[in-house]
């Protein structure tokens, strides 16, 4: 054997070995494993959708929706300027929905980045008359109060050429030039992007990617992407909304508009899918995510209360969503329910925050939530006077109201536990505290 030769089979040793290193499972970091457990306690995020679409009033997919144009909606920039925009007011109002974390959209479908980006002019600093950097105020603001920051991230471009041939979606956008497709371009310039969000903003908790489906069988260098991030910050957590089985490399997994293990969508996570990482929910107030004009779906209280509850009951998070105006501003009535929130967080806050999700799945009529060995048991509004749970594997010693700690009588034969209500159930959430062994 000659040296030609040893040298041949020392560099086919050493790509064999950093190939099967490669294909190593992914190992999370001591600091996101340490984040996952922050992230699985915090059980209430804010979700904003805002870009330059808010100044149509039809919501974030008006650009599709709509067949708009390339050039028509690279308009949309100049006349986006948010004057009454306030970061910190908007962390105020967070804090006091008694949220721990945000997630931003700092750039959606429409390719309109939200931030000061170095490797895109289209940009809010470069293209609108507003030229501050939103994703900036936005992280400094809720970091001063104590909020965490993650940022939503969009896998699907309607803007640039190098994205194309176009996927599943955006197939009406006249203007795009087919034949400057470049994939390895569009994911370098994903990857750079992601760079400069975490170098430039602080510690961020979290990137939610979205968009997947719309080339699901494009390969998005998701492996090289994620070691990317984890390698700019091992505490951040990666969630893909793919509607799939959790991907190696992800930290959490998230359901749209859907508890867990539910698909009314029809486009959701099927109920086989449902992994084992922290869960989020996600769901709005209005009925779209963007700033909507005509959006005539406002929830009530007692409708996202119920959501945040049941998410809680399956042991997720919820990310509510606020879709602001082009003026910057929150809706009344968007404010008003997240205020109510954090009301009635400030007094249940404990039977939410910390918990898991209950043995038994929350139904229209009620939730259960668990600490150690109490179990809290929320009934949702209701007329009757007497409840039944069956199947329910604990074995209740004592029930008593959350408030007031009066003991309710209660008989449990056969893992099927009934009782009976006090008076108040005609409360949003009744919350009974049951004592189990
Ligand atoms: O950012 C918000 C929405 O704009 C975005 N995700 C939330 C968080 C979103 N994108 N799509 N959808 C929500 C639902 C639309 C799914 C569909 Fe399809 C797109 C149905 C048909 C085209 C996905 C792709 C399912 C089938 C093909």
């Amino acid at each position: 054997m000659n040296l030609k030769h040893v040298i041949c089979g020392l560099a086919l040793l050493i790509g064999s070995v950093s190939a099967s290193y490669s294909q190593q499972p992914y190992q999370p970091s001591p600091e996101n494993l340490k984040n996952r457990e922050w992230f699985d306690q915090s059980r209430f995020g804010v979700f904003i959708h805002w870009g330059v679409y808010s100044v149509l009033g039809d919501g974030e997919w008006v650009m599709n929706n709509q067949n708009i144009s390339l050039d028509e909606y690279a308009m949309l920039p100049k006349f986006f300027n948010p004057i009454s925009f306030d970061a910190k007011e908007w962390a105020r109002l967070f804090k006091q929905a008694g949220a721990k974390y945000i997630t931003f959209t700092t750039r959606h479908h429409d390719g309109f980045s939200m931030w000061n980006s170095q490797v895109s002019d289209y940009n809010v600093v470069k293209k609108s008359p507003f030229k501050r950097d939103i994703v900036k105020e936005l992280v400094e603001a809720c970091h001063a109060e104590g909020i965490k920051v993650m940022f939503y991230y969009s896998l699907l471009d309607w803007h640039r050429d190098d994205y194309l041939p176009v996927g599943k979606t955006g197939g009406g956008i006249a203007g795009r030039d087919s034949t400057k497709g470049d994939w390895n371009q569009y994911v370098q310039f994903m990857k750079n992007q992601l760079t400069e969000l975490l170098s430039n903003y602080g510690e961020i908790d979290g990137i939610w990617f979205d968009g997947h489906w719309d080339k699901p069988n494009e390969d998005w260098h998701f492996k090289e992407i994620y070691e990317l991030i984890h390698k700019l910050q091992p505490q951040c957590l990666v969630g893909n909304n793919h509607h799939l089985a959790p991907f190696e490399g992800e930290d959490f997994q998230m359901f749209e508009r859907d508890l867990p293990g539910e698909n009314t969508t029809g486009f959701g996570t099927k109920a086989h899918d449902v992994g084992k990482l922290p869960k989020e929910v996600c769901g709005t107030i209005a009925g779209s995510w963007g700033f909507e004009l005509k959006d005539r779906t406002r929830k009530s209280f007692q409708e996202v209360l119920k959501y945040l509850v049941k998410a809680a009951g399956h042991g997720s998070n919820l990310l509510l969503n606020v879709g602001p105006m082009p003026n910057g501003e929150i809706q009344d009535y968007q404010q008003e329910r997240l205020k109510e929130l954090g009301k009635w967080l400030e007094v249940y806050g404990e039977t939410i925050y910390g918990t898991e999700g209950g043995a038994v799945s929350p139904t229209d009529e009620y939730a259960l939530t668990k600490r150690g060995n109490q179990v809290y048991l929320h009934v949702f509004k209701t007329d009757k006077k007497e409840l039944s749970i069956s199947n329910l594997p604990y074995q209740v010693k004592k029930v008593k109201t959350f408030i007031g700690n009066k003991e309710i009588k209660f008989s449990h034969k056969n893992n099927s536990l009934r009782l009976d209500l006090p008076s108040s159930s005609d409360e949003a959430d009744l919350v009974l505290t049951l004592t189990i062994k």
